[in-house]
This record gives structure tokens, sequence and C-alpha cells, in this order.
């Protein structure tokens, strides 16, 4: 992989920004992309959260495969976190969200009424890695509705904070996390998903790797959007998963359509490019490149 000397500035600068505000909040709501449930969580944000609650949003479901959420759904659920899959464009879908902070901060009110403190907002942040749909979800669940409210007493200064009801205060700018880099194919899986630069590997590359990935778990999608009646894939070519292989396949798919680079010969690159486009639009259909099996 090619160097990323832009991850330790932009780092240190999430970390600091998360523990600052974490100390704010009574619960955390993670965004998570449902393609890469796995890989495009932030690594060290159970240990940020600490003992507060925890939502784990699974955005962009419309995109995903539905049997791999449900999965991941299951795993996520099972260590203890409150998960909503949606898709974050949906006001419908985001309403659904504030059935389960309120079940998030049920805890927290009893603690309240114990106290004698009675209907003090939840406060709550929104995190996430980057183009995983944290602006999106904060306007839709906001919607029109909401009101922006100043600073309250006893909240940092400068902290603007969105009301939802009287019940819910949502910190106003969602925190960035840092993505995961754990191997080569957590990078390949978060630049594919565009949670990082594209040019932190080449375009040609990262597309063999989702044609890898889509030939092994989606076939069918593969052959229904780039298969030619008139020079169908052979067997062999679909089956092979080496470089050459696939190198061969993106040709094929660069002839089909009639890009031909200079010398005559079929435009890989261009290929690559469209294949990634319309991964990351949802041309070929819902996939998962995480898997859980
Ligand atoms: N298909 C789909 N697109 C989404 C979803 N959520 C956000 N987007 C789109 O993804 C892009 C990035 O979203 P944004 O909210 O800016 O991500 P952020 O970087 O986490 O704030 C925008 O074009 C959104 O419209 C979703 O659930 N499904
Ligand atoms: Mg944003």
């Amino acid at each position: 992989m090619a160097d990323y000397q832009w991850y330790p500035g932009h780092m240190t600068k999430a970390v600091r920004m998360m523990q600052e505000n974490i100390g704010l909040v009574d619960l955390v709501i993670e965004i998570v992309d449902s393609r890469i449930p796995v890989s495009s969580r932030n690594p060290d944000i159970d240990r940020l959260r600490g003992s507060k609650s925890g939502i784990l949003i699974m955005n962009r479901q419309d995109q995903a495969d539905p049997v791999m959420t449900d999965r991941f759904r299951s795993f996520y659920e099972n260590k203890g976190l409150l998960v909503v899959s949606m898709d974050a464009r949906s006001r419908r879908s985001v309403s659904q969200v504030r059935g389960v902070i309120d079940q998030a901060s049920r805890a927290k009110r009893e603690k309240d009424l114990k106290r004698g403190i009675r209907n003090r907002p939840v406060r709550a942040m929104v995190c996430g890695i980057p183009n995983v749909g944290k602006s999106t979800f904060i306007n839709s669940l906001v919607g029109r509705a909401s009101a922006k409210t100043g600073n309250k007493p006893g909240v940092t200064k400068g902290k603007q904070w969105i009301s939802l009801g009287a019940s819910i205060q949502l910190l106003d700018t969602p925190g960035i996390l840092w993505p995961k880099f754990e191997d080569r194919m957590t990078g390949v899986r978060l630049a594919l998903c565009g949670s990082i630069r594209e040019e932190i590997l080449d375009e040609e590359e990262l597309a063999m790797e989702l044609l890898r990935a889509i030939l092994d778990d989606y076939q069918d999608l593969f052959l229904e959007r780039y298969q030619s009646a008139e020079a169908p894939f052979t067997a062999d070519e679909l089956a092979g998963r080496d470089e050459v292989s696939l190198a061969h396949l993106l040709e094929r798919i660069a002839s089909a359509r009639n890009f031909i680079a200079r010398g005559q010969v079929p435009d890989r690159k261009r290929a690559a490019h469209m294949l990634i486009d319309d991964f990351q639009s949802g041309r070929i259909g819902r996939i998962t490149l995480d898997r859980m099996e």
C-alpha cells in the first residue's frame, strides 16, 4: 500500500476531538457503512465510549446485502450494542432511531430520577469515519423542526446543541473518527466505499479486488450487469482470481463497452473506474464486502 502520511496528524486531532466531547454526552451513536460493518468501525470507539450507552447505526442498508446485514446486526447485538440498520436519506427510517435513543437512555433517566432530577435531556453525539453518512443522518434526524440551542449551563462554551423535542439533544457536529488500518484488505475496502482516498491504492488494483469479491460472492449480479450477449464470459474467465485473469476480465469489460485506449487496446483504467463507480453508486446491486459466516 502506498504511504498514508496524512494519517497520524488526522488521527491525533480526531482523538482529541472525541475525548473533548465524550464527557459532554450520555450516549454515543456510531455510524458504520453496512457494506463494510467491520472495516468501517473505529477501532478505539468502545474504549472511548467507556460505560456510556452505544447505538450502532448500520447505514447504507439499501446498498448492502440484506443477509449479511442481518448477520452483522446479530453479531453486534450480542456484544451489547443497540443496532439499527437504515438508509439515512429516508426520514421514515430515521424516525426509528428516536425510539432506540429512548431505549438507550432509559438507565440514565432512572439514575436522574433517583437523584430527583426530572426531564434532563439526553445528550448524544454522532460519530463515524468519513463517508458513512453522518451529516445525512443528522440532517434527516433533525429535519426542519430542529432548533439550534445556545450554550447551556454546564456545557463547554462554543458547543452547539440541536434539540430533538424536549428529551434529546444532539451535538451539532459529528465526530469524525479515524478508520482502522489493520491490514491491506481493510484499506482496500475503505477505499472502495469512499471512506479513504482512492489514491491510497491504484484504481486498477482496487477494481481487481472488487472483482475478486464480486466473483466470489455475487457472481449473478456481476453477470447481470457486465455480461454481453455477443461475447459472453467463459467459465474459465470467471474462475480465475490471479492478477492476470482479473486484468483480462477488466479488458473484456472495457471491450464490451468500447473503452479503447491509445494503441487500440482495451482501456483497463477506464473499466476499473467504471466498476468502482458502479459499485459506489449501487448500480451493481446490494453487495457487502466484509464477510461473516
Ligand atoms: N445510498 C445511500 N446513500 C447514502 C446514505 N447515507 C448517506 N448517503 C450518501 O452518501 C454521501 C455521503 O454522506 P455524508 O452524510 O456526507 O457522509 P459523512 O461524511 O459521514 O458526513 C452523500 O451523497 C449521501 O447522500 C444511505 O443510507 N444510503
Ligand atoms: Mg459529513
